[in-house]
């Protein structure tokens, strides 16, 4: 574990980082500031910031993995994954009017969603581990809004901006993970009616088990396990594609069915 910042460091870039996303602002990266920022600095920043979401009555309903695809880190310019976490406050039925006010620059992202039925727990854990302890898949949109200047940031920054979470949607039809292909699943992304990214799930790190069990990994890394019951995003399996109010915008799964969402 590398760690350059202190404490109060860590506290001022956590407020700075809440301000940020609770007013849709934008901020400058984290590391013009502090250039020596590690991995390690962003997630005990995003630590940070989940205790506070926490203490302010929000709900920890899961997880999410990203830049787990090659299209996602080539349009960010990085060349790891990352995880953050997702709240209640995060979640919005299927088919629903998302508000794009209380966002910067929203894009959107097609995924697979894990719900787990164990505890799941690293190091060492496997794709293998994660199929296990899944209960069932469904597919996910999840509308991103990174809080820097121009979308643009790198990993530490992003990680210490809860990797760029702002919403997220499930639907479609749930499936047991061992009745389909998980690692071929394809899917079209349209918005407006017109096909702006397709893609097969193999994009995410070959098989989005593994995205998950990555995940579990770096939990253990934050001293965390993935209880039973969480909801889980493996990670964007297309480049993202920006949204504005009154775009429409569905991702159609071969064996997961649809998952849509509307903004305004
Ligand atoms: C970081 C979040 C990426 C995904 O699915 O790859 C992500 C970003 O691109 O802003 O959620
Ligand atoms: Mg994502």
């Amino acid at each position: 574990m590398t760690r350059t910042l202190s404490r109060e460091d860590v506290v001022r870039l956590c407020e700075r980082v809440e301000g940020a996303q609770t007013r849709a602002y934008a901020i400058p990266k984290l590391t013009n500031e502090y250039p020596d920022m590690t991995f390690d600095d962003g997630y005990a920043i995003q630590s940070e910031l989940r205790r506070r979401f926490l203490s302010q009555g929000h709900k920890l309903v899961g997880w999410k993995a990203g830049l787990t695809s090659k299209a996602k880190m080539e349009q960010m310019g990085v060349d790891e994954p990352s995880i953050g976490f997702l709240t209640d406050k995060m979640a919005h039925p299927e088919n629903s009017v998302i508000s794009v006010a209380g966002l910067l620059h929203p894009r959107v992202e097609c995924e697979i969603a894990f719900v787990t039925k164990a505890e799941l727990s690293g190091p060492g854990c496997t794709a293998a581990d994660v199929l296990e302890a899944t209960d069932y898949v469904l597919p996910a949109i999840e509308i991103i809004d990174s809080r820097f200047t121009g979308f643009s940031f790198d990993l530490e920054s992003v990680i210490a901006d809860n990797g760029s979470s702002a919403r997220f949607v499930g639907g479609g039809r749930a499936r047991f993970p061992n009745d389909i292909d998980l690692r071929t699943q394809g899917v079209v992304f349209e918005k407006n009616g017109e096909i702006v990214q397709m893609g097969a799930s193999a994009a995410v790190l070959g098989h989005p088990a593994k995205a998950v069990a990555m995940l579990v990994n770096i939990l253990h890394n934050l001293g965390e396990v993935l209880p039973a019951g969480s909801f889980v995003m493996s990670g964007g399996i297309t480049e993202a594609v920006a949204v504005k109010p009154g775009d429409h915008v569905i991702a159609r799964y071969q064996d997961l069915g649809s998952v849509s969402v509307r903004f305004s």
